[in-house]
Formats: C-alpha cells, structure tokens, sequence
C-alpha cells in the first residue's frame, strides 16, 4: 500500500522502511544549547516533538527499523574543523561551557537525545560530526547490513542537517521520504523551501507527506 505523497505515490516494499529520526538533541531544541547560542529562537523546533513521539511508536509497534542520530564532537574537538567552530558571531562556541555542559560535546547533558525522544536499548544511535548522517559515520555500512532501502525521515533542522542527509542518502540510493510535520527549522521559509526543492522535478530529491498519511499508510501495510 503506499503513501498518498508528494510528488507521487511512494511506493511501500515487503521489506520496511527506517525511521531516520536527525539530531533530536537538548542542543537544539531547548534554551542554552547550540541551536540558541547561534541566536536561533529553540521554541519554534519544538512542535515537532510530539508528531516524531508518534511516529516513532508506531515504527516501535510495527517493527521498522529505527536510526537515531546526533551531532556531536569529541571532548577534545579533534574532530570538529577550526572552520566550524569560528562560524558566527556567537557568546558561546562549540566546546564551551553553558547551562547544559559543554556545547555540542559528546557526552555532555545538553548533547542528549530529549526525553520524549531517547533511543531505547538495542536502537541505532549515530553520532556525526557532520550535518549529513553519512559522513565520517558508519551509517553507510549499516543500512545495507538491515537490508534497507527506503528511509522515512524526521527531525532538526529541515534545511541544515535533514536536508544534507537526505541528498547524501538520495545520492546513495536511497528511497527518501520527509515526514512533513515531523521537521521543523529555525526559518519558516527555509523549511517550506526544502519540501519545495526536495519534491520539484519529478522528485528529484524524494518525496513529502504529513504524519498521518504515513502511519495510516504503514499501519495498514505492516500491522
Ligand atoms: N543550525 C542549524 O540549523 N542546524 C544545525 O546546526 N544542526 C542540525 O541541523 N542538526
């Protein structure tokens, strides 16, 4: 059965799609994490959090296999380029301490998966340096070693690291789909300009639906 998208129907296999569920972490979504000291306004990523919430039991209920990653650096920073820590003006640059721990450092309070969202024991966590989940990750190895095709995908933000894993993914050759309302972005405009671009040209990035077309579509498929 597959899922009422855009630009066209997605097609669902025998074999389930992953959940890729991107960057879910305090660091972004709560106040004193990275995502706030770059000068973003966190609040407006957190109404995604209980659409994800859900779809994340019923990728539980149903059995399809779930990724969850976060981006992270070493407590040294040997893995974090120069480049990327001076970007911007910022009071507080990755590594730095702030209300949570260190900034954007694996290991540290404010780098955790939230609450509502934690990986349960035996679930893949990646943990990227990068914006792209591919890289410098072992994701590339793992999702041929699940026989996955297809990747559902959910998370922060739409246009930065969503974005960057999908065209990684796509160009892999990965079946990608964007959960519409399980993204969200600092920037309104930017976030309805991914969906635009992702499904433009036939798709020439993936697809796009809501929510609740996909967990009807997947319900119905492998309940
Ligand atoms: N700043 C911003 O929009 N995003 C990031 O830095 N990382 C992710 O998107 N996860």
């Amino acid at each position: 059965m597959p899922i009422d998208a855009r630009p066209y129907p997605y097609e669902l296999l025998a074999k389930p799609p992953a959940l890729v569920i991107i960057d879910m972490q305090r660091d972004f979504v709560e106040p004193g994490g990275f995502g706030d000291a770059l000068g973003n306004d966190v609040a407006r990523l957190q109404t995604c959090i209980p659409v994800i919430a859900r779809l994340l039991a019923t990728a539980r209920r149903l059995g399809l296999p779930v990724i969850h990653t976060r981006e992270a650096h070493r407590p040294d920073l040997s893995d974090c380029p120069p480049s990327k820590r001076q970007r911007g003006d910022c009071r507080l640059r990755i590594g730095d301490a702030g209300p949570m721990g260190r900034l954007l450092i694996d290991g540290e309070p404010g780098n955790a998966i939230i609450e509502e969202l934690k990986p349960l024991p035996g679930e893949i966590e990646i943990v990227k340096p990068g914006k792209g989940a591919f890289y410098a990750t072992p994701l590339e190895q793992i999702l041929p070693n699940l026989g996955v095709t297809h990747l559902l995908l959910a998370g922060v933000t739409t246009e930065v690291c969503v974005q960057t894993t999908m065209r990684e993914a796509n160009d892999r050759g990965y079946t990608c789909l964007l959960i519409e309302d399980a993204t969200e972005s600092y920037f309104p405009a930017f976030k309805q300009a991914t969906l635009e671009m992702i499904v433009a040209q036939g798709g020439i990035v993936g697809w796009v639906a809501d929510s609740d077309t996909v967990i009807q579509a997947l319900e119905r498929t492998y309940g």
